[in-house]
């Protein structure tokens, strides 16, 4: 127990006429929605990074958290503290999963042999810890980005020896995922990218990506990891020029290497906004390509244009979300990560539960307007009717590969009538979802 969160009370749920900032009013973990309840559903996870590592300090200013396990030297003993605190949070909380990076987790480490050595010491009781908690691991992943060394990115850097030192690291954190029974293990480029195109060898870098991440898809199958490896795509910060910009983007490249099978998507909304699209439209481009895997909620803001990682709040963008994910079948192996952080004043241990007790209430609301949206059929009943015309006749011929341009072009002759446009009621379908949004 490290005592930091003592004076919390676990987190109970009091329903939506509760006065106690410190209770959940939506989100009701053992109720059903479509057959599942919605813990099932939505699989919170709670970050490591933002909520025990962090300190505060933004590119003016010092730390102003005082959290007290990051106030020394990154040791052994400071691992373990953050650790204890880490679970307090979680137990109090009560959300089924965590998701961290190897660096998060264990104490400082320079050389490989240090890397290795002080990673298993953390595993062991990252293990121990989760042997008589509720909390499970969602995915865990490598920080391939903090250090120095990565300056020119992990499995694109310029140096071989960059790359063994990544090969390393992934080897060790997707062995302790396995270990730690992770239903996932997330590849987040960080620095795979470059910032001047004058000192760089993009078919170089492009190829080394791919052959390094054939690589882990077969060490995933030679430890027998059983869970899903996601990418997770981001268009620029810290790089100018992300490899892995967007979902279609990384499907591209997945297709390219032969991983489209392998490899899934763990979407942020605020790198989708950064890259110029909505959240729902990169599920849904995720859910056509077959490679919807997990999701790190969170959101920017709208004033400016990078990576504020803010908790999320707006109940139609992720109702809308949330529609487009249960369309695709909802979460398997992933779930809903928060990679999201609280504002720097907002430096208390009761912050940190406003900030995921209010997205998590948001989430099971957004999951509730979802599902009514789906039973009313209003969104997919007009899709469908829309489409319609390509079950029978040319337009189901010519999905078949059964008919060639010289067949449609006589038989529009034939038919000799310009077709006549049909409304596509963009305004009708919008106030659907503003009347489901509540
Ligand atoms: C960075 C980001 C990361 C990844 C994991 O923008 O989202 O925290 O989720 O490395
Ligand atoms: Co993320």
């Amino acid at each position: 127990m490290s005592g930091y969160f003592d004076h919390i009370d676990p987190i109970k749920f009091e329903g939506p006429d509760s006065d106690n900032a410190l209770a959940f009013k939506y989100y009701d973990a053992d109720k059903k929605v479509l057959g599942k309840t919605i813990e099932e559903h939505l699989r919170v996870a709670v970050c490591y990074w933002h909520n025990f590592c962090w300190d505060g300090h933004d590119i003016f200013g010092a730390g102003t958290f005082g959290r007290p396990w990051n106030a020394g030297l990154n040791d052994q003993a400071a691992a373990e503290e953050k650790l204890d605190a880490a679970f307090d949070f979680f137990e109090k909380l009560g959300q089924p999963f965590f998701c961290f990076h190897d660096t998060d987790v264990m104490a400082a480490a320079e050389t490989p042999k240090e890397h290795v050595e002080n990673f298993a010491a953390i595993v062991d009781k990252i293990e121990a810890k989760m042997s008589d908690a509720k909390t499970k691991l969602l995915w865990g992943t490598a920080n391939m980005f903090s250090h120095p060394r990565y300056m020119a990115g992990a499995s694109t850097n310029p140096n071989p020896d960059v790359v063994e030192f990544s090969a390393l690291q992934v080897k060790h954190c997707l062995e302790a995922t396995h270990r730690l029974g992770g239903a996932g293990y997330v590849l987040w480029g960080g620095r795979e990218g470059y910032d001047t195109i004058l000192n760089t060898d993009v078919g170089q870098e492009m190829e080394q990506l791919g052959r390094f991440i054939t690589m882990v898809v077969e060490h995933k199958y030679k430890i027998g990891f059983k869970g899903d490896i996601w990418i997770e795509p981001k268009p620029h910060e810290p790089t100018k020029h992300q490899y892995d910009r967007d979902v279609a983007t990384v499907y591209g490249f997945l297709k390219t290497y032969g991983l489209e099978n392998e490899v899934g998507v763990n979407i942020e909304p605020n790198h989708a906004t950064l890259a110029g699209h909505n959240f729902e439209h990169e599920v849904e481009i995720a859910n056509a390509f077959g490679i919807f895997g997990s999701i790190d909620f969170n959101r920017g803001d709208p004033q400016n244009g990078w990576d504020t990682d803010q908790f999320p709040n707006d109940l139609r963008e992720n109702t809308m979300a949330l529609y487009y994910i249960l369309k695709g079948g909802g979460f398997k192996n992933g779930g809903a990560n928060f990679d999201a952080k609280v504002r720097r004043q907002s430096k208390d241990p009761e912050d940190l539960f406003h900030a995921h007790i209010g997205s998590m209430d948001l989430l099971a609301r957004a999951l509730m307007n979802a599902a009514e949206l789906i039973e009313s059929e209003k969104l997919s009943g007009f899709v469908d009717q829309r489409y319609a015309g390509w079950k029978t006749g040319l337009g189901a011929k010519m999905l078949q590969g059964k008919t060639n341009l010289d067949e449609m072009a006589t038989a529009a002759v034939e038919k000799n009538v310009s077709p006549v446009p049909i409304s596509g009621r963009q305004e009708y379908l919008e106030n659907v979802v503003t009347n489901f949004t509540k």
